[in-house]
């Protein structure tokens, strides 16, 4: 018996610490060995110095996510696992919603069957409670954190998703006894539809004003009251898909007192803006998405985020509606109010290579930095840490490997998932997943998908608590 299944020779291998030059040497899925010189394996890769960092793990993507106004989510288990083991990502953590009225239970237990077979790479569950009951407070919740769902997410709007102040007290005050992490979706969903309203009034229905009915000081409001309520109860949240100044103002803010708030930001607010809604015709549907994407100056706040230590996440929200399907962005037709479209764009193929390209490759975030924020921090927080998220004696050999210097334009036809359109169309980046390992298993091969539905299993999560400790926060770069 050989010692290792498969040694990778040569790699410059990234963790969220440290960048350094050795084999990783790989049996039973695992990794068993970091050294100079390996040898004794049934396969070798050379990689001749290429940039190996840990799988991505895509801590909020929708995949197979039942919706209530219609229209179906593009991607299930199987596209959507497809398309993020090409971006490089190898665990994703999508979303087991609690339709309201129904049990948390009976969520789980559908979403189960949803996914079984049907991934290519590994994932686990955030739970969305839409419905705070004594009984679900009580004990369900309780029950499934004890069994490995260990985060669940909260809307602060959205009619048919948000609950009110009291019920996320409720909600928190759950997470604090049993350990769980709450992700929060702060708008203040009052001003929106007051301010849709006052729009559709004045027969402004294009996709641009999706943005206007939602400006940062609506993002900022709920993120001041995730974080009062937070503070009450004495637990961490994570605010997801943060937008704007306002709203990382206010994270900051927390932080620096000392609070436990961690921050999650995406693609499309450091890559897209709010002029991208106002493309001709309808084609700015393609990009609604809430919070929206804003201006300039917002998108460099983001970007500063990612650095100063207001994030520590960075997730696609891979959220996938077809463009032109009567099911998807033209649910109602193309003269419909910005109001009824759904929401959300597709990203999760393109969140690696993006922050690569532009985040590494311009000098914007360090290796370790991208590592940190693309997987080993949400590995972290969600309890999937060490097995997860890094590259170390003992992990699950999860791995990309990278092909540094290929220049690629993104284009929707090159991609995985089973969406008409990518919001990145005509973006050229640097560096692109040459070689995805799962466990061990090749699960992209020169960029070809080799991997099957029915590898990925699914990741029963520990509670954050037990997991290790995160890196810098804000307060770090506070003087002493
Ligand atoms: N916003 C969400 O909160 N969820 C999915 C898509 C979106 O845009
Ligand atoms: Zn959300
Ligand atoms: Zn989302």
């Amino acid at each position: 018996m050989t010692k290792f299944d498969l040694i990778i020779k040569g790699g410059r291998v990234a963790t969220a610490a440290d960048v350094f030059h050795c084999d990783i040497g790989i049996k039973d899925g695992r990794i068993t060995a970091l050294a100079d010189n390996l040898d004794g394996a049934d396969e070798v890769i050379d990689v001749a110095g290429a940039t190996i960092t840990p799988g991505g793990v895509d801590a909020h993507c929708h995949l197979d996510q039942p919706s209530m106004d219609g229209s179906v989510c593009a991607d299930d288990f199987t596209s959507g696992t497809r398309s993020a083991a090409a971006g490089g990502t190898t665990t994703v953590i999508p979303f087991a919603l609690q339709m309201r009225g129904l049990s948390l239970k009976e969520a789980v237990d559908d979403y189960h069957k949803r996914s079984d077979g049907k991934a290519l790479v590994d994932y686990a569950f955030h739970l969305i409670v839409t419905d705070a009951t004594p009984q679900v407070c009580g004990q369900e919740l309780p029950a499934l954190l004890q069994d490995g769902y260990s985060s669940f997410k909260i809307y602060m709007t959205y009619d048919d998703l948000k609950l009110d102040d009291g019920q996320i007290l409720d909600v928190l005050a759950v997470a604090r006894r049993h350990q769980g992490m709450v992700m929060i979706h702060a708008e203040n969903s009052e001003c929106i539809t007051w301010l849709t309203d006052k729009l559709e009034q004045a027969g402004k229905l294009a996709p641009k004003y999706h943005a206007t009915s939602r400006p940062g000081p609506v993002e900022r409001e709920a993120t001041h009251r995730a974080i009062t309520l937070a503070e009450l109860i004495d637990v961490p949240i994570l605010i997801v898909h943060v937008s704007s100044e306002q709203a990382v103002q206010e994270i900051q803010r927390a932080q620096r007192r000392g609070l436990k708030i961690y921050g999650e930001t995406c693609p499309q607010y450091l890559f897209l803006t709010e002029d991208d809604l106002d493309k001709p015709g309808f084609e700015g549907a393609k990009c609604i998405c809430s919070p929206p994407p804003r201006d300039k100056e917002n998108q460099q706040v983001i970007w500063d985020g990612l650095t100063n230590g207001t994030f520590q996440v960075v997730s696609s929200d891979h959220a996938p509606s077809r463009y032109n399907d009567p099911q998807g962005k033209m649910l109602q037709g193309t003269e419909a109010s910005f109001r009824i479209v759904p929401n959300g764009i597709p990203g999760i193929e393109t969140r690696l290579p993006l922050l690569f390209s532009e985040g590494v490759g311009k000098g914007r975030i360090d290796l370790q930095t991208f590592v940190a924020l693309t997987a080993s921090n949400a590995a972290k927080i969600y309890g999937l840490y060490p097995r997860k998220g890094t590259i170390a004696v003992g992990a699950d050999a999860d791995i990309v490997i990278w092909d540094d210097h290929r220049k690629v334009t993104i284009t929707n036809d090159i991609l995985h998932h089973n969406v008409d359109y990518t919001p990145y169309e005509g973006i050229e980046v640097t560096g692109w997943p040459r070689t995805v390992l799962s466990r061990g298993q090749v699960v992209v091969e020169d960029g070809e998908v080799k991997g099957k539905a029915g590898h990925g299993q699914f990741l029963p999560c520990d509670p954050p608590e037990k997991a290790a400790p995160l890196g810098r926060s804000v307060t770090d770069f506070q003087p002493a």
